[in-house]
C-alpha cells in the first residue's frame, strides 16, 4: 500500500439515491443482467498510461501533476505500480492495460529497456498474485520516442522497423507473462506528415509484414490473447494509414490477417473519422472483427482527441446496444483510454472520474440490454426489411429478367416511411 490515495475507502454499490460522493450509483457489480453480472458484461480498464504516466502538460503548459513516483528510476516504477493497485482495490479490482514506456523507465540502449521491463514485470505480476486485478491488454509505445518520428513498422529505415519488432517481441512476451488477454497495435506513427517524401505502397507492404510476424510470433509462443489493431484517422501524423474500421478491413484483407486480427475501436477516434462510436461498432460486428473498446469522449467543439471520462449516458447506450447486439466482450472489454483535466491536480479526482465513468457505462449498458430485450427496435428493423422475407420468386437471376418483371406486371413501388423519430422517441424510453 502507498499512502498516495489517503483514507479513500474501496467504492461500494449504494443505489442512485445515495448523498455520499466516493459511491457507485449504478455500477452493481454484481447485478444481473441478461444473464451476466455486470462486471462480465463491462470488463473495465484502467489506463496506465493516462492515470499514472501523463503529467498534465499541453502543447502551451508543462506538467502540472505532482505525483510522487515520476521520475526515471526502478524505484519510482514500483511506487507507481503500488499506487496503480491501490487504485485498483478501491475501483473494484478492474482490468487494466500498459504500454511499456507507461510502466519502466526507458533504458540508455535496448538491453537496458528490455531489463527494466522484465524487472517491472516480475513486480507487477508478484502484486496480481494477491488481487482479483487482471490485464485487459498490453502493448509497445512505437510513437513517443524521437526514433519512431517518421514511423515503426513503416519507417523508411529498416533498423527503425527492426528496433520496433525487437519491441514488439518483448511488449508480447511481456503481456503473456502477465496473462494478458488481449495484445494491441496503435499506430501512433504509422502514417504520413507529407506525401512529398513517401512512399505509401512500400509503408502499407512494411505494416502488413510488421503484422503477419506479430500473429507468426503469438501462435510461436502459444499466446492465447487477440491480437487487436486500434484505428485513428489523424494526430499525431496528418494522415494514419488505420483510419477507421473500413480501411483496417481493408488491410486485414489485403494481408490475410483476417480471422487473425480484430479490433480495438476508441470513441473518440470514431468521431475524429468523421464517424459515430456505434457506426464504427456495427461496422465492425458485421465484419467479424469487433475485439474490444477504448472508452471515453472528445470535447466537440475542439476537434482533437481530448481524452475525456465518457459521461453521456445516451450515447453509450448506443455504442453498448451494438456490442450487445453481436454477442457481448469475449476477450475484450471497456478500457477507459481517458485522462484527466490537467487541473484536476488531486487523488480524489482521478478515483472519482472512474467513479463517475463506470457508473455512465453501467447505465448504457442496463439501457441497451433492456432495449434489446423488449425487442421493439429489433422488430422495428426487421420489418422495415421483411418485404424480403416473402419474394422468394422475386430473386431474378439478371437485369433482363427484372425489367421483364416489372414491366409485365406493371410494378409501381410505394416508398414507405423510415420511422427515425418514432425509433428515437423509442431510444428515448430506455436511457
Ligand atoms: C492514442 C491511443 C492510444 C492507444 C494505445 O490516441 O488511443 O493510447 O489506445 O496505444
Ligand atoms: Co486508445
Amino acid at each position: 500500500m502507498s499512502d498516495f490515495f489517503r483514507d479513500i475507502e474501496p467504492i461500494k454499490y449504494r443505489g442512485p439515491d445515495t448523498k455520499e460522493e466516493f459511491a457507485f450509483r449504478y455500477y452493481d457489480q454484481s447485478k444481473l443482467v441478461m444473464g451476466k453480472r455486470l462486471a462480465e458484461h463491462l470488463r473495465f480498464s484502467v489506463a496506465w498510461w493516462h492515470s499514472f504516466a501523463w503529467p498534465g502538460n499541453d502543447p502551451f503548459g508543462s506538467q502540472t501533476f505532482e505525483r510522487p513516483w515520476f521520475g526515471d528510476s526502478m524505484e519510482l516504477a514500483k511506487l507507481k505500480a503500488d499506487v496503480a493497485f491501490d487504485l485498483f482495490a478501491i475501483l473494484g479490482q478492474p482490468y487494466f492495460c500498459f504500454h511499456d514506456l507507461d510502466i519502466r523507465p526507458e533504458g540508455r540502449n535496448f538491453n537496458e529497456s528490455h531489463r527494466n521491463l522484465e524487472e517491472i514485470v516480475d513486480y507487477i505480476g508478484q502484486k496480481m498474485v494477491g488481487a482479483k486485478t487482471k490485464l485487459l491488454w498490453g502493448t509497445a509505445n512505437l510513437f513517443t520516442h524521437r526514433r519512431y518520428m517518421a514511423g515503426a513498422a513503416t519507417n523508411p529505415d529498416p533498423e527503425v522497423f527492426a528496433y520496433a519488432a525487437a519491441t514488439v517481441k518483448n511488449c508480447i512476451d511481456a503481456t503473456h507473462q502477465l496473462r494478458g488477454e488481449n495484445y494491441v497495435l496503435w499506430g501512433g506513427r504509422e502514417g504520413y506528415e507529407t506525401l512529398l517524401n513517401t512512399d505509401l505502397k512500400r509503408e502499407r507492404d512494411q505494416a502488413g509484414r510488421f503484422l503477419g510476424m506479430v500473429v507468426e510470433y503469438k501462435h510461436k509462443i502459444g499466446f492465447e490473447g487477440t491480437i487487436l489493431v486500434e484505428p485513428k484517422p489523424q494526430e499525431p501524423t496528418k494522415h494514419q494509414y488505420d483510419y477507421d474500421v473500413a480501411s483496417v478491413y481493408g488491410f486485414l484483407k489485403d494481408f490475410d490477417l483476417d480471422g487473425e486480427v480484430k479490433l480495438n475501436i476508441e470513441q473518440g477516434h470514431a468521431i475524429l473519422a468523421g464517424h459515430s462510436f456505434e457506426h464504427e461498432l456495427a461496422l465492425a460486428a458485421s465484419l467479424g472483427i469487433l475485439g474490444s473498446i477504448d472508452m471515453n469522449r472528445n470535447d466537440y467543439q475542439s476537434g482533437w482527441d481530448t481524452d475525456q471520462f465518457p459521461n453521456s449516458v445516451s450515447e453509450v447506450a448506443l455504442a453498448y446496444y451494438e456490442i450487445l447486439k453481436a454477442g457481448g466482450f469475449t476477450t475484450g472489454g471497456t478500457n477507459f483510454d481517458a485522462k484527466l483535466r490537467r487541473q484536476s491536480l488531486d487523488p480524489e479526482d482521478l478515483v472519482l472520474a472512474h467513479v463517475g465513468a463506470m457508473d455512465v457505462c453501467a447505465r448504457g449498458l442496463q439501457a441497451a440490454a433492456a432495449l434489446l430485450e423488449d425487442a421493439d427496435l429489433e422488430e422495428a428493423r426487421m420489418e422495415r426489411y421483411s418485404g424480403w422475407d416473402h419474394t422468394e420468386s422475386l430473386f431474378k437471376d439478371g437485369l433482363e429478367e427484372y425489367f421483364q418483371y416489372i414491366t409485365s406486371n406493371d410494378i409501381d413501388p410505394q416508398p414507405r416511411s423510415g420511422r427515425q423519430e418514432r425509433l428515437e422517441n423509442l431510444v428515448n424510453r430506455y436511457v
